[in-house]
Protein backbone atom coordinates (compact mmCIF):
# COMPACT_ATOMS: atom_id res chain seq x y z
CA UNK A 1 0.00 0.00 0.00
CA UNK A 2 1.20 3.15 -1.01
CA UNK A 3 0.52 6.90 0.11
CA UNK A 4 0.81 8.75 3.65
CA UNK A 5 0.22 6.17 6.40
CA UNK A 6 -3.46 7.50 8.61
CA UNK A 7 -3.62 7.06 11.91
CA UNK A 8 -5.35 4.02 13.75
CA UNK A 9 -8.42 5.39 14.19
CA UNK A 10 -11.09 3.04 13.32
CA UNK A 11 -12.97 0.40 15.82
CA UNK A 12 -14.06 -2.77 14.31
CA UNK A 13 -17.33 -2.22 12.14
CA UNK A 14 -17.15 1.92 13.70
CA UNK A 15 -18.96 0.79 16.79
CA UNK A 16 -18.13 3.14 19.70
CA UNK A 17 -15.93 1.61 22.88
CA UNK A 18 -18.23 -1.10 24.72
CA UNK A 19 -19.22 -0.45 28.27
CA UNK A 20 -16.12 -0.76 30.89
CA UNK A 21 -17.35 -4.34 32.32
CA UNK A 22 -13.20 -5.72 32.74
CA UNK A 23 -10.26 -4.25 34.09
CA UNK A 24 -7.25 -6.06 33.40
CA UNK A 25 -3.86 -4.84 35.48
CA UNK A 26 -0.55 -5.45 33.36
CA UNK A 27 -1.49 -3.90 29.83
CA UNK A 28 1.60 -5.81 28.38
CA UNK A 29 2.08 -7.67 24.88
CA UNK A 30 0.76 -10.84 26.19
CA UNK A 31 -2.42 -9.30 27.48
CA UNK A 32 -3.09 -7.51 24.12
CA UNK A 33 -2.59 -11.03 22.05
CA UNK A 34 -5.14 -13.19 24.51
CA UNK A 35 -7.64 -11.84 27.05
CA UNK A 36 -7.94 -8.77 24.89
CA UNK A 37 -8.05 -10.68 21.60
CA UNK A 38 -10.37 -13.36 23.34
CA UNK A 39 -12.88 -10.39 24.33
CA UNK A 40 -12.67 -8.92 21.18
CA UNK A 41 -13.85 -12.47 19.49
CA UNK A 42 -16.44 -13.04 22.04
CA UNK A 43 -20.08 -12.63 20.31
CA UNK A 44 -21.07 -10.43 23.12
CA UNK A 45 -18.35 -8.29 23.13
CA UNK A 46 -20.20 -4.89 22.16
CA UNK A 47 -21.38 -5.44 25.88
CA UNK A 48 -17.77 -6.17 27.53
CA UNK A 49 -15.12 -3.47 27.52
CA UNK A 50 -11.77 -3.40 28.76
CA UNK A 51 -10.07 -0.64 30.98
CA UNK A 52 -6.29 -1.85 30.99
CA UNK A 53 -3.44 -0.46 33.52
CA UNK A 54 0.12 -0.88 32.47
CA UNK A 55 2.65 -2.36 34.60
CA UNK A 56 5.75 0.09 35.97
CA UNK A 57 6.16 2.13 32.63
CA UNK A 58 3.10 4.22 32.07
CA UNK A 59 4.30 4.37 27.78
CA UNK A 60 1.71 2.19 26.44
CA UNK A 61 -0.95 4.50 28.13
CA UNK A 62 -0.25 7.15 26.47
CA UNK A 63 0.52 5.43 23.14
CA UNK A 64 -2.79 3.39 22.95
CA UNK A 65 -4.23 6.28 24.75
CA UNK A 66 -3.36 8.49 21.57
CA UNK A 67 -5.06 6.43 19.28
CA UNK A 68 -8.32 5.56 21.20
CA UNK A 69 -6.73 2.32 22.98
CA UNK A 70 -6.83 0.42 19.77
CA UNK A 71 -4.00 -1.50 18.19
CA UNK A 72 -3.00 -3.81 15.74
CA UNK A 73 -2.27 -7.60 16.33
CA UNK A 74 -0.01 -9.57 13.89
CA UNK A 75 -0.32 -12.61 13.73
CA UNK A 76 2.93 -14.67 12.01
CA UNK A 77 2.49 -18.03 11.01
CA UNK A 78 4.51 -19.76 8.78
CA UNK A 79 2.54 -18.94 6.05
CA UNK A 80 2.77 -14.93 6.22
CA UNK A 81 1.44 -12.04 8.76
CA UNK A 82 -2.13 -11.58 9.06
CA UNK A 83 -2.59 -7.94 10.80
CA UNK A 84 -6.06 -7.69 13.25
CA UNK A 85 -7.17 -4.34 14.89
CA UNK A 86 -8.60 -4.85 18.06
CA UNK A 87 -11.33 -2.98 19.83
CA UNK A 88 -11.93 -4.68 22.98
CA UNK A 89 -10.00 -1.93 24.97
CA UNK A 90 -12.05 0.71 26.29
CA UNK A 91 -9.52 2.50 27.95
CA UNK A 92 -6.11 3.14 28.81
CA UNK A 93 -4.78 4.15 32.11
CA UNK A 94 -1.04 4.50 33.95
CA UNK A 95 -0.48 1.79 36.83
CA UNK A 96 -0.52 4.89 38.99
CA UNK A 97 -3.69 6.15 38.31
CA UNK A 98 -5.55 5.33 41.55
CA UNK A 99 -8.17 7.56 41.07
CA UNK A 100 -9.61 5.41 37.97
CA UNK A 101 -8.82 2.08 39.60
CA UNK A 102 -10.87 2.44 42.43
CA UNK A 103 -13.79 4.26 40.25
CA UNK A 104 -13.98 1.08 38.38
CA UNK A 105 -13.91 -1.50 41.13
CA UNK A 106 -16.43 0.60 42.96
CA UNK A 107 -18.89 0.04 40.03
CA UNK A 108 -21.21 -2.49 40.13
CA UNK A 109 -20.61 -2.22 36.33
CA UNK A 110 -17.41 -4.39 37.17
CA UNK A 111 -18.03 -8.32 37.02
CA UNK A 112 -14.16 -9.29 36.27
CA UNK A 113 -10.79 -8.46 36.55
CA UNK A 114 -8.07 -10.10 34.84
CA UNK A 115 -4.03 -9.71 35.22
CA UNK A 116 -1.27 -10.78 33.85
CA UNK A 117 1.72 -9.38 36.09
CA UNK A 118 4.70 -11.64 35.78
CA UNK A 119 5.43 -14.45 38.42
CA UNK A 120 7.74 -12.02 40.44
CA UNK A 121 4.21 -9.41 40.56
CA UNK A 122 2.85 -11.62 43.22
CA UNK A 123 5.49 -10.51 45.87
CA UNK A 124 5.63 -13.68 47.08
CA UNK A 125 8.66 -14.77 49.32
CA UNK A 126 10.23 -18.23 48.91
CA UNK A 127 7.80 -19.89 51.37
CA UNK A 128 4.81 -18.79 48.99
CA UNK A 129 3.72 -16.34 51.31
CA UNK A 130 3.34 -12.35 50.49
CA UNK A 131 6.62 -10.79 51.33
CA UNK A 132 6.23 -8.57 53.98
CA UNK A 133 9.90 -8.01 54.31
CA UNK A 134 9.82 -6.22 50.84
CA UNK A 135 9.55 -2.35 51.06
CA UNK A 136 7.24 -2.39 48.03
CA UNK A 137 4.65 -4.64 50.33
CA UNK A 138 5.36 -2.76 53.58
CA UNK A 139 5.39 0.83 52.10
CA UNK A 140 1.28 -0.26 49.99
CA UNK A 141 0.68 -1.78 53.66
CA UNK A 142 1.62 1.54 55.46
CA UNK A 143 -0.58 3.68 52.55
CA UNK A 144 -3.31 1.79 52.74
CA UNK A 145 -3.90 1.62 57.09
CA UNK A 146 -2.97 5.40 56.66
CA UNK A 147 -5.94 6.25 54.01
CA UNK A 148 -7.60 3.22 52.93
CA UNK A 149 -9.42 5.78 50.37
CA UNK A 150 -6.80 7.40 48.64
CA UNK A 151 -3.52 5.72 49.85
CA UNK A 152 -0.73 5.63 46.93
CA UNK A 153 -0.04 1.95 46.25
CA UNK A 154 2.40 0.25 43.65
CA UNK A 155 2.56 -3.41 44.18
CA UNK A 156 -0.53 -5.85 42.61
CA UNK A 157 -1.95 -7.05 45.78
CA UNK A 158 -1.65 -3.41 47.32
CA UNK A 159 -3.37 -2.15 43.98
CA UNK A 160 -5.94 -4.84 44.15
CA UNK A 161 -6.64 -4.58 47.74
CA UNK A 162 -6.99 -0.87 46.78
CA UNK A 163 -9.37 -1.88 44.91
CA UNK A 164 -11.26 -4.15 46.74
CA UNK A 165 -11.86 -1.93 49.84
CA UNK A 166 -13.51 0.77 47.32
CA UNK A 167 -15.71 -1.87 46.24
CA UNK A 168 -16.96 -2.91 49.45
CA UNK A 169 -17.45 0.69 50.30
CA UNK A 170 -19.62 1.28 47.37
CA UNK A 171 -21.43 -1.94 47.75
CA UNK A 172 -20.80 -2.96 44.51
CA UNK A 173 -21.26 -6.34 45.08
CA UNK A 174 -19.24 -9.69 43.96
CA UNK A 175 -16.32 -10.06 41.46
CA UNK A 176 -14.13 -12.61 39.78
CA UNK A 177 -10.36 -12.11 39.34
CA UNK A 178 -8.55 -14.02 37.33
CA UNK A 179 -5.01 -14.65 37.06
CA UNK A 180 -3.36 -14.76 33.82
CA UNK A 181 0.23 -15.71 34.82
CA UNK A 182 2.20 -18.87 34.08
CA UNK A 183 2.47 -19.87 37.91
CA UNK A 184 0.70 -23.41 39.55
CA UNK A 185 -2.59 -22.50 40.93
CA UNK A 186 -2.33 -19.16 40.03
CA UNK A 187 -5.82 -18.08 41.69
CA UNK A 188 -4.90 -19.99 44.59
CA UNK A 189 -1.69 -17.45 44.77
CA UNK A 190 -3.77 -14.50 43.93
CA UNK A 191 -6.28 -15.41 46.44
CA UNK A 192 -3.30 -15.92 49.13
CA UNK A 193 -1.28 -12.66 48.50
CA UNK A 194 -4.23 -10.59 48.43
CA UNK A 195 -5.84 -11.85 51.30
CA UNK A 196 -2.61 -11.34 53.21
CA UNK A 197 -1.96 -7.98 52.44
CA UNK A 198 -5.97 -7.27 53.07
CA UNK A 199 -5.06 -8.84 56.57
CA UNK A 200 -2.69 -6.51 57.16
CA UNK A 201 -4.46 -3.35 56.32
CA UNK A 202 -8.00 -4.15 57.83
CA UNK A 203 -8.86 -7.64 59.08
CA UNK A 204 -12.42 -6.94 58.65
CA UNK A 205 -11.70 -7.03 54.49
CA UNK A 206 -10.79 -10.91 54.58
CA UNK A 207 -14.23 -12.13 55.08
CA UNK A 208 -15.82 -9.48 52.85
CA UNK A 209 -13.07 -11.13 50.15
CA UNK A 210 -14.19 -14.61 51.15
CA UNK A 211 -17.89 -13.75 50.61
CA UNK A 212 -17.68 -11.58 47.40
CA UNK A 213 -14.20 -12.59 45.21
CA UNK A 214 -13.99 -15.79 43.02
CA UNK A 215 -10.63 -15.80 42.46
CA UNK A 216 -10.18 -17.88 39.16
CA UNK A 217 -7.41 -20.27 38.49
CA UNK A 218 -6.39 -20.31 34.76
CA UNK A 219 -3.74 -21.93 32.38
CA UNK A 220 -2.67 -19.38 29.56
CA UNK A 221 -0.81 -19.84 26.30
CA UNK A 222 -0.09 -17.73 23.55
CA UNK A 223 3.93 -16.79 22.52
CA UNK A 224 4.45 -13.07 22.03
CA UNK A 225 7.51 -11.97 21.80
CA UNK A 226 8.60 -8.12 21.96
CA UNK A 227 7.19 -5.99 19.09
CA UNK A 228 9.93 -5.30 16.92
CA UNK A 229 10.26 -2.81 13.99
CA UNK A 230 9.84 -5.22 11.09
CA UNK A 231 6.27 -5.87 13.25
CA UNK A 232 5.46 -2.24 12.52
CA UNK A 233 6.53 -1.99 9.03
CA UNK A 234 4.53 -5.09 7.90
CA UNK A 235 1.41 -3.52 9.51
CA UNK A 236 1.82 0.18 7.66
CA UNK A 237 2.52 -1.84 4.31
CA UNK A 238 -0.56 -4.40 4.71
CA UNK A 239 -2.95 -1.52 6.08
CA UNK A 240 -1.77 1.74 5.42
CA UNK A 241 -1.49 2.83 9.17
CA UNK A 242 0.76 4.16 11.29
CA UNK A 243 0.63 2.31 14.62
CA UNK A 244 3.45 1.93 17.08
CA UNK A 245 1.67 -0.50 19.08
CA UNK A 246 1.51 -3.14 17.27
CA UNK A 247 2.05 -6.63 18.71
CA UNK A 248 3.16 -9.80 16.76
CA UNK A 249 1.70 -12.95 17.99
CA UNK A 250 1.55 -17.07 16.65
CA UNK A 251 -1.40 -18.30 15.60
CA UNK A 252 -1.70 -21.09 18.33
CA UNK A 253 -3.53 -19.32 21.36
CA UNK A 254 -5.38 -21.26 24.87
CA UNK A 255 -7.19 -20.43 27.83
CA UNK A 256 -8.22 -22.58 30.15
CA UNK A 257 -10.38 -22.06 33.05
CA UNK A 258 -11.56 -23.11 36.18
CA UNK A 259 -13.88 -21.03 38.68
CA UNK A 260 -16.66 -18.71 39.36
CA UNK A 261 -17.89 -15.48 37.73
CA UNK A 262 -20.33 -14.07 39.94
CA UNK A 263 -21.62 -11.30 38.28
CA UNK A 264 -21.10 -12.99 34.64
CA UNK A 265 -18.28 -12.98 32.16
CA UNK A 266 -18.01 -12.29 28.57
CA UNK A 267 -18.63 -15.54 26.33
CA UNK A 268 -15.17 -16.12 25.86
CA UNK A 269 -15.88 -20.34 25.56
CA UNK A 270 -17.74 -19.06 22.25
CA UNK A 271 -14.15 -17.88 21.37
CA UNK A 272 -12.11 -20.71 22.15
CA UNK A 273 -11.49 -20.46 25.79
CA UNK A 274 -12.43 -23.94 27.72
CA UNK A 275 -14.15 -23.94 31.36
CA UNK A 276 -13.27 -26.95 32.91
CA UNK A 277 -13.43 -28.43 36.75
CA UNK A 278 -9.86 -28.44 37.04
CA UNK A 279 -6.65 -27.21 35.27
CA UNK A 280 -4.35 -29.32 36.66
CA UNK A 281 -2.95 -31.54 34.17
CA UNK A 282 -3.17 -28.58 31.49
CA UNK A 283 -1.23 -26.45 33.71
CA UNK A 284 1.50 -28.80 34.60
CA UNK A 285 1.66 -29.99 30.69
CA UNK A 286 1.84 -26.63 29.77
CA UNK A 287 4.30 -25.55 32.47
CA UNK A 288 6.51 -27.74 32.04
CA UNK A 289 6.49 -29.34 28.10
CA UNK A 290 6.28 -25.41 26.62
CA UNK A 291 7.79 -23.04 29.53
CA UNK A 292 10.60 -25.82 31.06
CA UNK A 293 11.97 -26.26 27.28
CA UNK A 294 11.73 -22.54 27.03
CA UNK A 295 13.44 -21.93 30.16
CA UNK A 296 16.22 -24.62 29.03
CA UNK A 297 16.27 -23.15 25.50
CA UNK A 298 17.13 -19.88 27.16
CA UNK A 299 20.01 -20.80 28.96
CA UNK A 300 21.71 -24.01 27.73
CA UNK A 301 20.63 -22.48 24.11
CA UNK A 302 21.91 -19.35 24.53
CA UNK A 303 25.19 -20.15 25.96
CA UNK A 304 25.34 -21.96 22.61
CA UNK A 305 25.47 -18.86 20.98
CA UNK A 306 21.57 -18.44 19.96
CA UNK A 307 19.89 -15.63 20.20
CA UNK A 308 16.09 -16.71 19.60
CA UNK A 309 13.84 -19.67 20.37
CA UNK A 310 14.01 -20.66 16.40
CA UNK A 311 17.45 -20.65 16.23
CA UNK A 312 18.32 -22.50 19.56
CA UNK A 313 15.45 -25.36 18.43
CA UNK A 314 17.12 -25.45 14.64
CA UNK A 315 20.61 -26.41 16.75
CA UNK A 316 20.12 -30.46 16.87
CA UNK A 317 22.27 -30.43 20.05
CA UNK A 318 19.60 -27.79 21.52
CA UNK A 319 16.91 -29.83 20.08
CA UNK A 320 18.23 -32.94 21.52
CA UNK A 321 18.46 -31.31 24.70
CA UNK A 322 14.84 -30.24 24.46
CA UNK A 323 13.55 -34.00 23.39
CA UNK A 324 15.64 -35.43 26.34
CA UNK A 325 13.58 -32.90 28.82
CA UNK A 326 10.40 -33.74 27.31
CA UNK A 327 10.75 -37.48 27.50
CA UNK A 328 12.07 -37.15 31.10
CA UNK A 329 8.62 -34.46 31.73
CA UNK A 330 6.48 -36.89 30.34
CA UNK A 331 7.02 -39.74 32.37
CA UNK A 332 5.68 -37.83 35.68
CA UNK A 333 2.33 -36.21 33.07
CA UNK A 334 -0.89 -37.79 33.91
CA UNK A 335 -2.00 -37.41 30.34
CA UNK A 336 -2.91 -40.33 27.45
CA UNK A 337 0.62 -40.50 25.89
CA UNK A 338 -1.18 -40.33 22.50
CA UNK A 339 -2.08 -37.00 23.67
CA UNK A 340 1.39 -35.84 24.73
CA UNK A 341 3.12 -36.79 21.77
CA UNK A 342 0.43 -34.34 19.92
CA UNK A 343 1.23 -32.15 22.17
CA UNK A 344 4.95 -31.98 21.57
CA UNK A 345 4.62 -32.11 17.69
CA UNK A 346 2.69 -28.83 18.22
CA UNK A 347 5.76 -27.39 20.22
CA UNK A 348 8.27 -28.05 17.48
CA UNK A 349 6.35 -26.34 15.27
CA UNK A 350 5.91 -23.34 17.64
CA UNK A 351 9.38 -23.05 18.41
CA UNK A 352 10.23 -23.18 15.01
CA UNK A 353 8.12 -20.83 13.99
CA UNK A 354 11.25 -18.20 12.69
CA UNK A 355 8.36 -15.79 11.63
CA UNK A 356 8.07 -14.38 15.22
CA UNK A 357 11.22 -13.33 16.89
CA UNK A 358 10.76 -14.61 20.76
CA UNK A 359 14.29 -13.95 22.11
CA UNK A 360 15.78 -16.23 24.62
CA UNK A 361 17.21 -13.46 26.67
CA UNK A 362 13.36 -12.63 27.39
CA UNK A 363 12.87 -16.07 28.39
CA UNK A 364 15.96 -16.32 30.37
CA UNK A 365 14.80 -13.30 32.83
CA UNK A 366 13.68 -14.19 36.15
CA UNK A 367 14.82 -17.57 36.05
CA UNK A 368 14.49 -17.16 40.10
CA UNK A 369 10.73 -17.21 39.76
CA UNK A 370 10.84 -19.62 36.72
CA UNK A 371 13.39 -22.55 37.30
CA UNK A 372 11.55 -23.46 40.91
CA UNK A 373 7.72 -24.23 39.34
CA UNK A 374 9.26 -25.68 35.82
CA UNK A 375 12.13 -27.84 36.52
CA UNK A 376 12.45 -28.26 40.50
CA UNK A 377 8.57 -31.02 40.30
CA UNK A 378 10.03 -32.79 37.49
CA UNK A 379 13.53 -33.20 39.00
CA UNK A 380 11.67 -34.44 42.28
CA UNK A 381 8.93 -36.36 40.60
CA UNK A 382 12.15 -38.52 38.83
CA UNK A 383 13.78 -39.19 42.47
CA UNK A 384 10.31 -40.36 43.76
CA UNK A 385 10.70 -43.34 41.55
CA UNK A 386 14.88 -43.51 42.12
CA UNK A 387 15.82 -41.95 39.58
CA UNK A 388 17.59 -39.09 38.25
CA UNK A 389 17.16 -38.00 34.68
CA UNK A 390 20.09 -35.99 33.27
CA UNK A 391 17.33 -34.85 30.81
CA UNK A 392 15.51 -33.00 33.50
CA UNK A 393 18.59 -32.18 35.57
CA UNK A 394 20.29 -29.91 32.15
CA UNK A 395 17.73 -27.03 32.66
CA UNK A 396 19.27 -26.18 36.53
CA UNK A 397 22.36 -26.53 35.09
CA UNK A 398 22.13 -24.24 32.44
CA UNK A 399 20.62 -21.57 34.71
CA UNK A 400 23.35 -22.03 36.98
CA UNK A 401 26.26 -21.56 33.90
CA UNK A 402 23.94 -18.61 33.19
CA UNK A 403 24.01 -17.45 36.68
CA UNK A 404 27.90 -17.28 36.75
CA UNK A 405 28.04 -15.16 33.70
CA UNK A 406 27.58 -17.57 29.86
CA UNK A 407 24.90 -17.01 27.62
CA UNK A 408 21.77 -14.22 28.17
CA UNK A 409 22.92 -11.99 30.67
CA UNK A 410 21.46 -11.93 34.19
CA UNK A 411 18.04 -9.63 34.74
CA UNK A 412 16.04 -10.93 38.07
CA UNK A 413 14.11 -9.34 40.52
CA UNK A 414 16.02 -11.23 42.79
CA UNK A 415 19.81 -10.79 40.98
CA UNK A 416 21.99 -10.06 43.67
CA UNK A 417 20.61 -13.69 45.82
CA UNK A 418 20.62 -16.15 42.77
CA UNK A 419 23.70 -14.56 41.56
CA UNK A 420 25.49 -15.17 45.04
CA UNK A 421 24.43 -18.33 45.43
CA UNK A 422 25.98 -19.22 41.61
CA UNK A 423 29.88 -18.15 42.88
CA UNK A 424 33.18 -19.83 43.56
CA UNK A 425 34.38 -22.81 41.90
CA UNK A 426 31.34 -24.55 40.00
CA UNK A 427 31.14 -27.36 42.99
CA UNK A 428 30.19 -24.88 45.71
CA UNK A 429 27.92 -23.13 43.05
CA UNK A 430 25.73 -26.48 42.26
CA UNK A 431 25.86 -26.92 46.03
CA UNK A 432 24.31 -23.72 47.00
CA UNK A 433 21.75 -23.64 44.29
CA UNK A 434 20.52 -27.11 44.72
CA UNK A 435 20.19 -26.27 47.76
CA UNK A 436 17.57 -23.00 47.48
CA UNK A 437 15.97 -25.48 44.93
CA UNK A 438 15.58 -27.48 47.65
CA UNK A 439 16.89 -30.84 45.81
CA UNK A 440 19.24 -32.87 48.56
CA UNK A 441 20.40 -35.76 46.71
CA UNK A 442 23.92 -36.62 46.15
CA UNK A 443 23.53 -38.38 42.28
CA UNK A 444 21.50 -35.36 41.29
CA UNK A 445 24.84 -32.79 42.30
CA UNK A 446 27.14 -35.14 40.49
CA UNK A 447 24.89 -34.97 37.47
CA UNK A 448 24.56 -31.56 37.62
CA UNK A 449 28.03 -30.71 38.28
CA UNK A 450 28.99 -33.06 34.86
CA UNK A 451 26.34 -30.75 32.94
CA UNK A 452 27.73 -27.31 34.07
CA UNK A 453 31.44 -28.04 33.04
CA UNK A 454 30.30 -29.47 29.83
CA UNK A 455 28.26 -25.95 29.36
CA UNK A 456 31.32 -24.13 30.69
CA UNK A 457 33.35 -25.92 28.20
CA UNK A 458 30.91 -25.17 25.72
CA UNK A 459 30.97 -21.32 26.85
CA UNK A 460 34.53 -21.33 26.54
CA UNK A 461 34.64 -22.87 22.97
C1 LIG B 1 8.05 -17.80 28.37
C2 LIG B 1 6.55 -17.51 28.37
O1 LIG B 1 9.12 -15.77 28.95
C3 LIG B 1 8.81 -16.92 29.33
O2 LIG B 1 9.13 -17.33 30.43
O3 LIG B 1 8.27 -19.14 28.65
O4 LIG B 1 6.29 -16.15 28.34
C4 LIG B 1 5.84 -18.22 27.19
O5 LIG B 1 6.21 -17.66 25.97
C5 LIG B 1 4.34 -18.15 27.35
O6 LIG B 1 3.97 -18.74 28.56
C6 LIG B 1 3.66 -18.85 26.17
O7 LIG B 1 2.32 -19.02 26.45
Amino acid sequence: MSGPLRPLDRRRDGRPPAPVRLVHLGLGNFFRAHAAWYTEHAPDATEWGYAAFTGRSPAAAVALGAQDSLYTLLVRGPDGARPEVVSSLSAVHAADDMVALRAYFASPDLAVVTATVTEAGYCRSSTGDLDTESPAVRDDIAALVADPVAGVVATTPGRMVAGLLARRAADAGPLAVVSNDNLPDNGAVMAKVVGQLATAVDPTLTGWIENNVSFVTTVVDRITPRTTDEDRTEVSRQLGVDDPEVVPTEPFTEWILAGDFPSGRPAWDDAGARFVQDVRPFEQRKLWLLNGAHSLMAYAGSIRGHETVAEAIGDPVVSGWVEQWWRAACAHLELPAAELDDYCASLRDRFGNAAIRHLLAQIAADGSQKVPIRAVPVILAGLEDGRVDPGATRLVAGWIAHLRGHGASVSDVRADEVTDLARGTSDEAVQRVLSWLGIHDERVRQTVLRQVAELDKRAAG
